[in-house]
């Protein structure tokens, strides 16, 4: 199968972990999440603190983690799991309060020949609160503190902040950033934290956090 959808329309109903192959792909393992709408691959999961997701660009590339518990499967996996398709991004995101919020958008990544661009459409764009729109939506490269392509003249995001992501103007989300178990005294290390800024805020460190796709 190529990816989790695939398997799940084979009949396949249980959670965990799978060998998957996508088109022109070398087969690897990942984490299937089978719900009532059909099978999601997992892309990255936050939920202890007990990866270090301050990684530079082949790591964040290739993937690093332990699919057990924390990880990040890769760029270039989840790319090649996209292929030319559409596809959903489910983001689940879990405050210290016992709160959930789950976010469901249209998403397509890019190559690295593009920097693994996220291209998000309109009006999905605006609506997530993202700043840098065009009229045909948001075309935004990932970072990380040795591959610097957020929109930040005066400085790097993720060398400010911590982690890899599609920075834009450091302030809108970074799932990849430092776990804190309490929310840090300082503005400077909070502001390292994980965070989502339309849900929770900019300075709220999140508890756990998961991203799954399927295709659309
Ligand atoms: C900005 O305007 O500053 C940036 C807005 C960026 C929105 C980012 C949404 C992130 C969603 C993760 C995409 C995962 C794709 C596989």
């Amino acid at each position: 199968p190529r990816d989790c959808q695939e398997l799940f329309e084979e009949g396949e109903r249980q959670s965990g972990l799978f060998q998957i192959q996508p088109q022109g792909s070398p087969p690897f393992l990942v984490n299937c999440n089978m719900t009532s709408d059909g099978g999601w691959t997992v892309i990255q999961r936050r939920q202890d603190g007990s990866v270090d997701f301050n990684q530079p660009w082949a790591a964040y590339k290739d993937g690093f983690g332990d699919p057990q518990g924390e990880f990040w499967l890769g760029l270039e996996k989840v790319h090649r799991i996209m292929g030319d398709r559409g596809s959903r991004l489910s983001v689940q995101l879990q405050d210290w309060e016992g709160n959930a919020q789950s976010l469901q958008f249209p998403v397509h990544l890019g190559g690295e020949d593009t920097a693994y661009s996220l291209q998000l459409t309109e009006p999905v764009a605006s609506k997530l609160g993202a700043t840098t729109i065009t009229p045909s939506g948001l075309s935004l490269p990932f970072s990380t503190w040795d591959q610097d392509h957020d929109l930040r003249h005066d400085k790097n995001c993720a060398k400010s902040l911590s982690g890899g992501w599609w920075f834009g103007t450091c302030s809108h989300s970074n799932l990849n950033g430092q776990y804190f178990h309490s929310i840090p005294r300082q503005r400077q290390q909070r502001k390292k934290g994980i965070f989502w800024k339309t849900w929770r805020g900019r300075y709220y460190p999140l508890q756990a956090t998961t991203m799954l796709i399927q295709p659309t």
